[in-house]
């Protein structure tokens, strides 16, 4: 038996500047995700040092927050069974050379740092993601 399952998705700011957006939207709903959260904004280099915490070590992380920090973002708390496994493989491969025909990464990524979208990539980093940009109230139940 399937369960519901909740993830976070990231439309970053290569993807938002572009005016994909509703684009990337209206593909993660035609795979049946359920928007419960949505909000656009734009964080810190602080705030997104705490996002991408488990990548401090990388030498890509100087850049890559400076890249989330440049310009607005929109994010998404997303519901669907094995909703995690199901964005991850609708987002594509996370080097766009190597994404898949009707990924989100293939239509619109430009990089592998300005790579359109993000999506948790397993349940403990779900929880942590979704409570980093949302408070309970915020999401529809
Ligand atoms: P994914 O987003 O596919 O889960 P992760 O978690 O390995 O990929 O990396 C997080 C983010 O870090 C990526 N979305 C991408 O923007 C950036 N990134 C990953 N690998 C590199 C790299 N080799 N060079 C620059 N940026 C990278």
């Amino acid at each position: 038996m399937q369960t519901l399952q909740r993830t976070f998705s990231i439309v970053k700011p290569d993807a938002v500047a572009k005016g994909a957006t509703g684009d990337i939207i209206s593909m993660i709903q035609e795979k049946g995700f359920r928007v419960i959260g949505m909000k656009m904004l734009e964080i810190t280099k602080h705030q997104a040092e705490g996002f991408y915490a488990v990548h401090a070590d990388k030498p890509f992380f100087d850049s890559l927050t400076n890249f989330m920090s440049s310009g607005p973002i929109v994010v998404l708390a997303l519901e669907k069974e094995n909703a995690i496994a199901d964005l991850r493989k609708l987002m594509g491969a996370t080097n766009p050379a190597n994404a898949e025909a009707g990924t989100v990464r293939k239509k619109w990524a430009e990089s592998i740092e300005r790579n359109a979208i993000h999506g948790s990539d397993a349940d403990n980093t779900a929880r942590f993601e979704l409570s980093y940009f949302f408070a309970g109230y915020e999401l529809n139940q």
